[in-house]
Protein backbone atom coordinates (compact mmCIF):
# COMPACT_ATOMS: atom_id res chain seq x y z
CA UNK A 1 0.00 0.00 0.00
CA UNK A 2 2.74 2.47 0.83
CA UNK A 3 3.77 2.39 -3.01
CA UNK A 4 0.66 4.53 -3.32
CA UNK A 5 1.56 7.31 -1.55
CA UNK A 6 2.17 11.09 -3.37
CA UNK A 7 4.31 12.99 -0.97
CA UNK A 8 4.26 16.88 -1.45
CA UNK A 9 6.42 18.94 0.02
CA UNK A 10 4.72 22.30 0.97
CA UNK A 11 7.25 24.72 2.15
CA UNK A 12 11.55 25.20 2.16
CA UNK A 13 11.76 24.61 5.70
CA UNK A 14 9.46 21.97 6.70
CA UNK A 15 6.30 19.81 5.74
CA UNK A 16 4.92 17.30 3.35
CA UNK A 17 1.20 16.12 2.33
CA UNK A 18 1.04 12.52 1.96
CA UNK A 19 -1.89 11.49 -0.37
CA UNK A 20 -3.01 7.96 -1.52
CA UNK A 21 -3.57 6.42 2.21
CA UNK A 22 -5.91 5.09 4.92
CA UNK A 23 -4.75 5.73 8.26
CA UNK A 24 -6.87 3.30 9.28
CA UNK A 25 -5.21 0.18 7.41
CA UNK A 26 -1.77 0.76 8.18
CA UNK A 27 0.31 -2.24 8.35
CA UNK A 28 3.80 -2.80 10.09
CA UNK A 29 5.77 -1.25 7.31
CA UNK A 30 3.70 1.76 6.55
CA UNK A 31 4.52 2.42 10.33
CA UNK A 32 7.89 2.59 9.66
CA UNK A 33 7.74 4.68 6.35
CA UNK A 34 5.70 7.74 8.43
CA UNK A 35 8.47 7.87 11.31
CA UNK A 36 11.08 7.96 8.47
CA UNK A 37 8.85 10.70 6.70
CA UNK A 38 8.58 12.60 9.85
CA UNK A 39 12.25 12.47 10.27
CA UNK A 40 12.67 14.06 7.51
CA UNK A 41 9.45 16.31 7.04
CA UNK A 42 9.26 17.00 10.54
CA UNK A 43 5.72 17.45 10.30
CA UNK A 44 2.88 15.61 7.84
CA UNK A 45 -0.63 16.32 6.82
CA UNK A 46 -2.86 13.09 5.83
CA UNK A 47 -5.98 14.88 4.08
CA UNK A 48 -9.14 13.17 3.66
CA UNK A 49 -9.11 10.37 6.55
CA UNK A 50 -12.54 9.36 8.37
CA UNK A 51 -11.30 8.10 11.47
CA UNK A 52 -13.34 7.53 14.86
CA UNK A 53 -11.52 8.33 18.12
CA UNK A 54 -10.73 4.85 18.81
CA UNK A 55 -9.05 4.54 15.67
CA UNK A 56 -7.19 7.37 15.86
CA UNK A 57 -6.00 6.09 19.52
CA UNK A 58 -5.35 2.58 18.01
CA UNK A 59 -3.13 4.53 15.48
CA UNK A 60 -1.48 6.79 17.72
CA UNK A 61 -0.21 3.23 19.69
CA UNK A 62 1.86 2.71 16.73
CA UNK A 63 4.25 5.37 17.97
CA UNK A 64 4.46 5.07 21.79
CA UNK A 65 2.60 5.63 25.19
CA UNK A 66 0.20 7.95 24.79
CA UNK A 67 -1.00 10.53 27.77
CA UNK A 68 -4.09 12.26 28.65
CA UNK A 69 -4.16 16.12 28.79
CA UNK A 70 -2.36 16.36 32.43
CA UNK A 71 -4.08 19.81 33.22
CA UNK A 72 -7.04 20.48 30.46
CA UNK A 73 -10.42 19.13 30.12
CA UNK A 74 -12.02 18.36 26.99
CA UNK A 75 -15.31 20.42 26.00
CA UNK A 76 -16.88 17.66 23.96
CA UNK A 77 -15.14 14.08 23.94
CA UNK A 78 -14.40 12.25 27.05
CA UNK A 79 -12.40 9.24 25.49
CA UNK A 80 -9.37 8.20 26.90
CA UNK A 81 -6.44 9.61 25.72
CA UNK A 82 -7.84 12.12 23.31
CA UNK A 83 -7.08 15.91 24.08
CA UNK A 84 -9.74 17.98 21.90
CA UNK A 85 -9.54 21.55 21.98
CA UNK A 86 -13.01 23.75 20.46
CA UNK A 87 -12.90 27.14 19.57
CA UNK A 88 -16.04 28.23 21.35
CA UNK A 89 -14.85 26.94 24.56
CA UNK A 90 -11.66 29.17 24.47
CA UNK A 91 -9.36 26.42 22.70
CA UNK A 92 -7.42 28.21 20.76
CA UNK A 93 -3.78 27.67 20.37
CA UNK A 94 -2.40 31.29 19.25
CA UNK A 95 0.92 31.17 21.08
CA UNK A 96 3.54 29.72 19.58
CA UNK A 97 4.71 26.58 21.78
CA UNK A 98 5.98 22.83 21.66
CA UNK A 99 3.63 20.67 23.16
CA UNK A 100 4.17 19.96 27.46
CA UNK A 101 7.38 20.83 27.98
CA UNK A 102 6.75 21.69 31.28
CA UNK A 103 7.14 18.29 31.97
CA UNK A 104 10.08 16.23 32.64
CA UNK A 105 9.88 14.39 29.48
CA UNK A 106 7.56 15.92 27.05
CA UNK A 107 5.81 14.82 24.45
CA UNK A 108 7.75 13.29 21.50
CA UNK A 109 4.96 13.46 18.55
CA UNK A 110 1.55 14.63 18.13
CA UNK A 111 -1.20 12.92 16.04
CA UNK A 112 -4.08 16.05 15.45
CA UNK A 113 -7.19 15.11 13.82
CA UNK A 114 -9.15 18.27 12.63
CA UNK A 115 -12.78 17.20 13.47
CA UNK A 116 -14.26 20.73 12.38
CA UNK A 117 -13.13 23.83 10.75
CA UNK A 118 -13.92 27.22 9.37
CA UNK A 119 -13.55 27.64 5.67
CA UNK A 120 -12.08 30.38 5.98
CA UNK A 121 -8.98 31.21 8.61
CA UNK A 122 -7.74 28.95 11.52
CA UNK A 123 -4.25 27.38 9.71
CA UNK A 124 -1.53 26.59 11.87
CA UNK A 125 1.60 27.22 11.66
CA UNK A 126 4.85 25.24 12.25
CA UNK A 127 8.32 26.21 12.76
CA UNK A 128 11.91 24.22 11.94
CA UNK A 129 13.59 24.74 15.19
CA UNK A 130 17.00 22.72 13.87
CA UNK A 131 17.29 25.55 10.96
CA UNK A 132 15.68 28.14 13.89
CA UNK A 133 19.63 26.84 15.60
CA UNK A 134 21.60 26.25 12.47
CA UNK A 135 21.03 30.01 11.40
CA UNK A 136 21.93 31.60 14.78
CA UNK A 137 25.68 32.92 14.83
CA UNK A 138 28.16 30.93 16.53
CA UNK A 139 28.59 33.46 19.88
CA UNK A 140 25.07 32.95 20.13
CA UNK A 141 24.33 29.20 19.32
CA UNK A 142 27.55 28.73 21.92
CA UNK A 143 25.27 30.59 24.45
CA UNK A 144 22.14 28.61 23.49
CA UNK A 145 24.28 25.45 24.12
CA UNK A 146 25.68 26.32 27.48
CA UNK A 147 22.17 27.11 29.13
CA UNK A 148 18.75 25.39 30.95
CA UNK A 149 15.76 26.64 30.87
CA UNK A 150 12.83 26.45 33.68
CA UNK A 151 9.46 26.01 31.57
CA UNK A 152 5.87 25.43 33.91
CA UNK A 153 2.32 25.22 32.99
CA UNK A 154 1.54 28.83 33.93
CA UNK A 155 -0.99 28.88 30.67
CA UNK A 156 -2.83 25.92 32.08
CA UNK A 157 -2.94 28.21 35.62
CA UNK A 158 -0.49 26.03 37.33
CA UNK A 159 2.72 27.87 37.66
CA UNK A 160 3.72 25.15 40.62
CA UNK A 161 4.14 22.51 37.21
CA UNK A 162 7.74 22.59 36.23
CA UNK A 163 10.94 21.34 34.48
CA UNK A 164 14.30 22.21 33.31
CA UNK A 165 15.17 21.57 29.90
CA UNK A 166 18.37 22.08 27.42
CA UNK A 167 17.76 25.27 25.66
CA UNK A 168 19.65 23.58 22.95
CA UNK A 169 18.60 19.36 22.94
CA UNK A 170 19.91 16.83 20.73
CA UNK A 171 17.27 14.78 18.71
CA UNK A 172 17.33 11.19 19.93
CA UNK A 173 17.24 9.80 16.53
CA UNK A 174 19.16 12.28 14.28
CA UNK A 175 21.75 13.75 16.39
CA UNK A 176 20.68 17.12 15.00
CA UNK A 177 20.20 20.45 17.90
CA UNK A 178 17.00 22.18 17.94
CA UNK A 179 16.49 25.71 19.56
CA UNK A 180 14.44 24.08 22.38
CA UNK A 181 12.36 27.33 24.17
CA UNK A 182 8.75 28.35 23.05
CA UNK A 183 6.83 31.41 24.41
CA UNK A 184 3.95 29.67 26.30
CA UNK A 185 5.53 27.60 28.47
CA UNK A 186 9.40 28.89 28.95
CA UNK A 187 9.54 31.06 31.42
CA UNK A 188 13.18 31.94 32.24
CA UNK A 189 17.11 31.11 31.42
CA UNK A 190 18.01 29.67 34.76
CA UNK A 191 21.66 30.36 34.66
CA UNK A 192 20.97 34.29 34.16
CA UNK A 193 19.20 36.92 35.88
CA UNK A 194 16.13 37.76 35.07
CA UNK A 195 16.38 41.24 32.97
CA UNK A 196 19.08 38.95 31.14
CA UNK A 197 16.69 35.85 30.66
CA UNK A 198 14.02 38.11 29.43
CA UNK A 199 16.49 39.51 26.70
CA UNK A 200 17.42 36.70 25.49
CA UNK A 201 14.18 34.62 26.07
CA UNK A 202 12.17 37.81 23.82
CA UNK A 203 15.32 37.33 21.03
CA UNK A 204 14.71 33.67 20.62
CA UNK A 205 11.00 33.48 20.80
CA UNK A 206 10.89 35.93 18.01
CA UNK A 207 13.52 34.41 16.04
CA UNK A 208 12.16 31.22 16.09
CA UNK A 209 8.97 32.83 14.49
CA UNK A 210 11.20 33.99 11.23
CA UNK A 211 8.59 32.88 8.24
CA UNK A 212 11.73 31.69 6.61
CA UNK A 213 11.71 28.63 9.34
CA UNK A 214 7.93 28.33 8.67
CA UNK A 215 4.89 26.39 7.13
CA UNK A 216 2.05 26.85 7.18
CA UNK A 217 -1.38 24.63 6.41
CA UNK A 218 -4.85 25.34 5.25
CA UNK A 219 -7.29 23.15 6.98
CA UNK A 220 -9.96 20.75 5.91
CA UNK A 221 -12.52 18.43 8.04
CA UNK A 222 -10.52 14.70 8.52
CA UNK A 223 -7.52 16.18 7.94
CA UNK A 224 -4.45 14.02 10.57
CA UNK A 225 -1.17 16.20 10.91
CA UNK A 226 1.66 14.57 12.86
CA UNK A 227 4.51 16.30 14.03
CA UNK A 228 7.92 15.95 15.79
CA UNK A 229 7.77 17.98 18.96
CA UNK A 230 11.75 17.65 19.34
CA UNK A 231 12.18 20.04 17.35
CA UNK A 232 9.36 22.05 16.03
CA UNK A 233 6.95 24.37 17.30
CA UNK A 234 3.33 25.27 16.26
CA UNK A 235 0.86 28.20 16.27
CA UNK A 236 -3.00 28.48 15.40
CA UNK A 237 -3.69 31.41 13.49
CA UNK A 238 -7.05 33.07 15.52
CA UNK A 239 -8.40 34.91 12.88
CA UNK A 240 -11.65 33.14 11.95
CA UNK A 241 -15.09 33.13 13.15
CA UNK A 242 -17.42 29.83 14.48
CA UNK A 243 -16.80 26.68 15.25
CA UNK A 244 -12.88 25.06 15.11
CA UNK A 245 -12.47 21.68 16.58
CA UNK A 246 -9.40 19.55 16.85
CA UNK A 247 -8.78 15.96 18.55
CA UNK A 248 -5.32 14.89 19.75
CA UNK A 249 -3.34 12.18 20.40
CA UNK A 250 -0.03 12.96 22.29
CA UNK A 251 3.19 10.82 22.39
CA UNK A 252 4.74 10.15 25.27
CA UNK A 253 8.35 9.29 26.84
CA UNK A 254 11.45 11.02 25.75
CA UNK A 255 14.06 12.32 28.36
CA UNK A 256 15.20 15.50 27.56
CA UNK A 257 19.47 14.97 25.81
CA UNK A 258 21.28 18.55 26.02
CA UNK A 259 23.61 19.60 23.64
CA UNK A 260 26.19 20.39 26.06
CA UNK A 261 26.73 21.17 29.60
CA UNK A 262 25.25 23.85 31.41
CA UNK A 263 28.40 26.65 31.54
CA UNK A 264 27.25 27.86 35.04
CA UNK A 265 25.23 27.05 38.34
CA UNK A 266 21.40 28.33 38.13
CA UNK A 267 21.59 32.13 38.80
CA UNK A 268 20.48 32.65 42.54
CA UNK A 269 20.94 36.21 44.27
CA UNK A 270 22.49 36.00 47.68
CA UNK A 271 21.73 38.40 50.91
CA UNK A 272 19.10 40.78 51.63
CA UNK A 273 15.95 40.26 50.16
CA UNK A 274 14.29 43.45 48.18
CA UNK A 275 10.99 44.19 45.86
CA UNK A 276 12.77 43.04 42.92
CA UNK A 277 13.34 39.35 45.36
CA UNK A 278 10.40 38.32 43.45
CA UNK A 279 11.32 37.42 39.95
CA UNK A 280 13.63 34.89 41.35
CA UNK A 281 10.67 33.38 43.70
CA UNK A 282 9.59 30.87 41.22
CA UNK A 283 13.12 29.56 40.20
CA UNK A 284 14.31 29.30 43.77
CA UNK A 285 11.01 26.90 44.60
CA UNK A 286 11.60 24.97 41.44
CA UNK A 287 15.77 24.06 42.87
CA UNK A 288 14.37 23.75 46.57
CA UNK A 289 12.42 21.29 45.72
CA UNK A 290 14.67 19.52 43.25
CA UNK A 291 17.16 19.31 45.70
CA UNK A 292 14.65 18.10 48.23
CA UNK A 293 13.51 14.84 45.68
CA UNK A 294 17.16 14.56 45.57
CA UNK A 295 17.83 14.32 49.11
CA UNK A 296 14.38 11.81 49.65
CA UNK A 297 15.99 9.62 46.74
O1 LIG B 1 -5.40 23.57 16.71
C1 LIG B 1 -4.35 23.34 16.11
O2 LIG B 1 -4.26 23.42 14.89
C2 LIG B 1 -3.12 22.98 16.87
C3 LIG B 1 -3.45 22.54 18.26
C4 LIG B 1 -2.31 22.72 19.19
O3 LIG B 1 -1.69 23.75 19.25
C5 LIG B 1 -1.94 21.60 20.03
O4 LIG B 1 -2.56 20.54 19.94
O5 LIG B 1 -0.97 21.76 20.80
Amino acid sequence: MATDWQVKRLAGALGAEVSGTDLTTTSGSDIQLIKALLLEHKVLFFPGQTISPSQHVEFGHNFGELEDHPNLKNPFTDHPYIFELAATQGGVADEWHTDITFQDQPSIMSILHMVKCPEVGGDTMWTNLEQAFDELSTPMQQLCEGTTALHDAAPHSRPDIMAIHPVVRLHPETGRKSLYVNEHFTRRIVEMNVTESDAVLGYLTGWVKNPRFTVRYHWTPGTIAIWDNRCTQHFVLNDFEGERVIQRVTVMGDQVEAAARPVAQPWVREGRKSATSRYDRQMRQYLRSRDQEAVDV
